[in-house]
């Protein structure tokens, strides 16, 4: 059999994920149609599905059932998009593009983002019971993935991160520590649930789960630091968004607090960290491994 490239198991899983989504959401059609369709643009906007893949990759390294898992791939799909819905607000960062493409508001108003975020929120939970009632994972498995995504996209979470990321803004001092601590929260804990839940639901040991802990945390911050670079040195035409935002609103990210060098070999060392963190499994790992390569080798 030719071995799988990574490129094809990004394409294949992002169409089965693209697939569950398609079959979740309401059509276009189906009233409230402006509504409908303005959650279909948010959600179909060409977005990398990283955080889906990252969870079914986890549960191939425990050699888990990918299928029993593909509701909570969407699921933390449909929640990212909500934060980069109600993120790109003018209240919050202002963007005019995201994924190359207008954002949200722009193509549809403000108050119809607003709500596409909530009912893309909404639908996230909706589609977890849904997946708990199906039966494919004990009803307590599926509860406490439940609960761990609620934190981790709530208040003590990304939404927290969030927050603080807002209420930052303009300072004339932040420590590398709270830079740290806005970046875990407002995109760490997503990735980092992601892989967790991956592997909760695939059937992790207590010791995979752990192994798989460390793993996306470090991506998760790896990813956010490689996310300032491009900032800084991306190209609008690969990022599909401006860059140079951060610095324009006086954000403090890795670049700002410690310079691009250094930032760069940071991510470089995060990324280490989480291939090293695999160290208890196999090959069935391997595609994690190369995501966490991938993840500061990116473009877009
Ligand atoms: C508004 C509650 C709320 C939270 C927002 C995630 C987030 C918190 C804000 C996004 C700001 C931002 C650009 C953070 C950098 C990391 C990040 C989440 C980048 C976008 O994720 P990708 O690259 O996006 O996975 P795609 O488009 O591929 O899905």
């Amino acid at each position: 059999m030719i071995p799988e490239t990574l490129e094809t198991y990004f394409l294949t899983r992002k169409a089965e994920v693209d697939q569950r989504l398609e079959a979740t959401l309401p059509a276009a059609s189906c009233p409230p149609a402006g509504l409908h369709e303005a959650m279909r643009y948010a959600l179909f906007a060409g977005g990398k599905r990283l955080r889906p893949i990252l969870c079914l990759a986890a549960c191939d390294a425990v050699r888990g059932r990918r299928d029993a898992v593909l509701p909570f791939a969407a699921a933390l799909e449909l929640i990212h998009t909500y934060s980069l819905v109600h993120d790109d607000l003018p209240a919050m960062d202002n963007d005019d593009f995201r994924r190359g493409k207008p954002t949200t508001h722009k193509v549809f108003g403000e108050a119809t983002a607003i709500l596409v975020g909530d009912a893309l929120l909404t639908a996230a939970f909706g589609q977890m019971a849904e997946a708990g009632l199906a039966g494919d994972s004990p009803p307590k498995k599926v509860l406490t993935v439940i609960r761990a995504l609620a934190d981790a996209a709530g208040s003590a979470g990304m939404v927290g991160g969030q927050y603080a990321d807002v209420a930052s803004e303009g300072k004339p001092h932040l420590d590398l520590e709270q830079v740290y601590d806005i970046h875990m929260r407002k995109t760490g804990d997503l990735i980092r649930s992601a892989v967790r839940i991956g592997g909760m639901l695939g059937g992790a040991s207590p010791k995979q789960l752990t192994a798989l802990t460390r793993y996306g945390e470090a991506v998760g911050l790896a990813f956010q630091i490689a996310d300032d670079l491009l900032d800084v040195e991306g190209q609008t035409i690969e990022t599909g968004k401006s860059t140079g935002a951060d610095a324009a609103r006086g954000k403090w990210t890795y670049p700002r607090k410690i310079g691009a060098e250094a930032a760069r070999k940071e991510a470089e060392a995060m990324s280490e960290r989480a291939v090293s963190a695999l160290k208890p499994f196999g090959p069935e790992a391997d595609r994690l491994r190369e995501i966490a390569v991938l993840v500061v080798r990116r473009t877009k």
